[in-house]
């Protein structure tokens, strides 16, 4: 693994303390009950202990794949974890898995899809993961919940250039 600065997830200032860092997952349905699908990821998620906010939710323009698959449910949830790269990416396959994902073409409909955003200032280049997430600085169906949430981590201009159409529709 490659990673910076502190892959393993302690703190070599307290040996024996595990970092807490802030982390973003994004989450996103376009097929079956999408509000169940989320509500359900996020369910488990907030089974670590460790989420401190889910954004509002947003019907999304499809960003690739397929041109007649249905709109998105998108949302970001917001962690102070301990958990490393790699174990929130477990994470988000285990949620992924228990929504019964169905995915049948790449970038095509899905039941449930969880993307590691960012932890921290982690930076991650692995083949099974790459931190912070390689596309979502395209995607305005992640950058307007995540600006929602942490809006310093997110500049207008970039906000505005990204792709997708995008629409704040209420809460979980
Ligand atoms: O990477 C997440 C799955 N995904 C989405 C999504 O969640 N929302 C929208 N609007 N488009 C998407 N394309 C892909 S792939």
């Amino acid at each position: 693994m490659t990673s910076t600065p502190n892959p393993s997830g302690a703190d070599p200032t307290h040996p024996g303390e595990p970092v807490v860092r802030r982390a973003f997952i994004g989450l996103g349905s376009n097929l079956g009950d999408r509000m169940a699908a989320l509500r359900q990821g996020v369910a488990q998620l907030e089974e670590g202990g460790d989420v401190i906010a889910v954004s509002p939710l947003y019907e999304t323009e499809p960003v690739g794949g397929p041109e007649d698959q249905g709109a998105f449910l998108n949302v970001v949830v917001e962690l102070a974890t301990a958990d490393t790269p790699h174990q929130l990416l477990t994470r988000c396959q285990g949620l992924e898995e228990a929504a019964h994902r169905v995915r049948t073409v790449r970038f095509g409909p899905r039941t449930l899809d969880a993307d590691v955003l960012l932890v921290g200032d982690l930076e991650v280049n692995d083949p099974d993961l790459v931190v912070p997430h390689p596309r979502m600085w395209e995607r305005r169906f992640v950058l307007a919940p995540l600006a929602d949430l942490a809006p310093e981590l997110v500049p207008p201009d970039r906000l505005i250039a990204a792709g997708g159409e995008v629409v704040r529709t209420g809460r979980l």
